[in-house]
């Protein structure tokens, strides 16, 4: 049986509703799958929601409701605004869930009785907002080198994780794995990390601290450290201990993640999953930040731009789009609405939802019906462009493979020009015929390459077409002639803003 494609985005944190870069790694991960799946390989798309630990509690204090109540609330919006997007993950992990905290006692347990976790005096610093541990060299400027912000200090009995003695192990391992950190920078980075010493992790919170979490199954006084507790999910969702056939076709996954989590990814992850006997993630993927001016966009900040708001202005496939167009996964990008409007009226506007509606409408005007010019030259010039989109997606390049759609559309649009089918009317109904078939074959293929980052805008043109339904990113042009007497044109694709 053919392996499964996974794909993940982390587990967001449910202390506050979700923002713009919640939606693009939710996103990314969904154009993903939706490629995949149109490629025909089995896929398992799974996201959830992180809702244990301080800043969770500190959140329901705030709200003067229990941590449970605010994990339940806002759940809801996280689900709400994935289902306005057109997310289709195939499951949503909660690690409140049974399912879960399952395997997360299973796992320590395990490690437990291997020796590979051991109680300890701990004394260092605690950074609430990344919920993470920080010895005093870690410290920049007495602040969390993670996020610049104040760090608490902290003495009392815990129980470590052997996570240094792995560290040669997983220096080798990511060494000889080339694409299991991707971008290749964030792979240097994190080798230079593990240059120092790597620090046995820090595993357990007192309850009498910290409540709120999953109980250690070997001492009802301590609950899991948040962190040791979510990156579990992953394994959890696809049934690694209920499950262990469907998980082993599920696993290894490809990670998407934010450049804010390359760490606890890189380092604690695979360092958890060797310890465990799992296999490595089959890559992790970290992405750069959206900026609003030179700042990360973050709840933190209060800079955050309001996903919901831009899909109830703009809808949700144009949202993608400039999610998927304007960012190299890697790199930073800032987000501006004014910027968001100049990319739609010039890509969406003018040029692909223009060419739908031009053709459509002579098609209709001239009555035209189905034959083909030069099928050779027209299938050669698709069969490229197709080969370069998927090389696009298949290197983690959506901005890549759009630009490639992009060009298919131009060339189109120029081909209008040159042909000028409004003269050909009345010179040469043939001709005419066969220029209008070439450009709806454009369109369709066009259709179908976009599918993964705008499924409804693509949806909407092959039903227009005639020729709903069909989803196969690699359909032959020209296999079948499609019927022009039930082509529809209807209002505006992408109205101009
Ligand atoms: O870190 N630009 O959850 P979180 C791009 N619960 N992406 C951004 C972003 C920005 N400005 N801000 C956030 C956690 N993100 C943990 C994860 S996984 C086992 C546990 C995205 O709610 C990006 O994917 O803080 C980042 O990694 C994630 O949201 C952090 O979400
Ligand atoms: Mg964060």
């Amino acid at each position: 049986m053919d392996k499964v494609r996974y794909f993940t985005t982390p587990i967001y944190y449910v202390n506050d509703i979700p923002h713009i870069g919640h939606a693009y790694t939710t996103v990314l991960a969904d154009v993903m799958s939706r490629y995949s799946r149109s490629i025909g390989r089995e896929t398992f798309f799974l996201t959830g929601t992180d809702e244990h630990g301080q800043k969770i509690k500190r959140a329901a204090e705030k709200a003067r409701i229990s941590p449970r109540e605010q994990a339940d609330r806002t759940v809801v919006r996280f689900k709400d605004l994935w289902t306005k997007l057109g997310i289709a993950n195939d499951d949503f992990i909660r690690t409140t869930e049974d399912r879960h905290k399952e395997v997360v006692a299973a796992v320590l347990n395990d490690l437990y009785e291997k020796g590979d976790i051991y109680k300890a005096e701990y004394d260092g610093s605690y950074c609430v907002p990344c919920e993470r541990f920080f010895t005093a060299k870690d410290l920049e400027e007495n602040m969390c080198p993670d996020c610049g912000r104040p760090v608490e200090e902290i003495s009392e009995s815990n129980y470590f994780f052997r996570m240094g003695r792995y560290r040669d192990w997983l220096v080798s391992y990511i060494e000889e794995h080339p694409g299991f950190i991707l971008p290749e920078f964030r792979k240097n980075e994190t080798l230079g990390f593990l240059r120092q010493e790597l620090n046995d992790l820090c595993i357990s919170r007192p309850k009498q601290r910290l409540d709120w979490g999953i109980e250690l199954p070997f001492d009802k006084d301590y609950v899991t450290y948040v962190w040791f507790d979510a990156l579990l999910n992953y394994i959890s969702a696809p049934g690694a201990i209920s499950d262990p056939g469907r998980f082993g076709r599920i696993w290894p996954a490809v990670h998407f993640i934010g450049k804010d989590i390359l760490t606890t990814h890189t380092v604690y992850w695979p360092i958890m999953l060797k310890a465990a006997g799992y296999d490595m993630p089959e890559t992790v993927f970290a992405h750069g930040w959206w900026l609003t001016g030179d700042a990360k966009m973050s709840k933190s900040s209060g800079n955050v731009i309001n996903p919901m708001d831009m899909i109830d202005k703009y809808g949700p496939d144009a949202f993608r789009y400039f999610l998927m167009a304007e960012m190299t996964p890697g790199q930073d990008a800032v987000f501006s609405e004014e910027r968001f409007i100049e990319k739609y009226n010039s890509d969406l506007a003018n040029d692909l939802g223009n060419l739908v509606s031009r053709v459509l409408t002579m098609i209709i005007k001239y009555k035209a019906v189905y034959a083909c010019s030069d099928p050779e030259y027209f299938k050669n010039l698709i069969g490229e462009v197709r080969a370069s989109v998927e090389a696009g997606f298949d290197s983690y390049r959506p901005d890549a493979a759009l630009e490639s759609i992009r060009r298919l559309v131009r060339e189109a649009n120029s081909y209008i020009e040159e042909e000028k089918p409004w003269a050909l009317a009345k010179e040469s109904k043939e001709r005419l015929a066969k220029v209008l078939t070439d450009l709806a074959e454009i369109i369709y293929a066009a259709a179908l390459m976009i599918s993964p980052v705008m499924p409804s805008k693509s949806e909407e043109i092959l039903s227009r077409l005639g020729t709903a339904g069909d989803t196969a990113l690699r359909r032959e042009p020209w296999k079948d002639p499609m019927d022009f007497s039930v082509i529809e044109k209807k209002e505006a694709l992408f109205p101009r803003i």
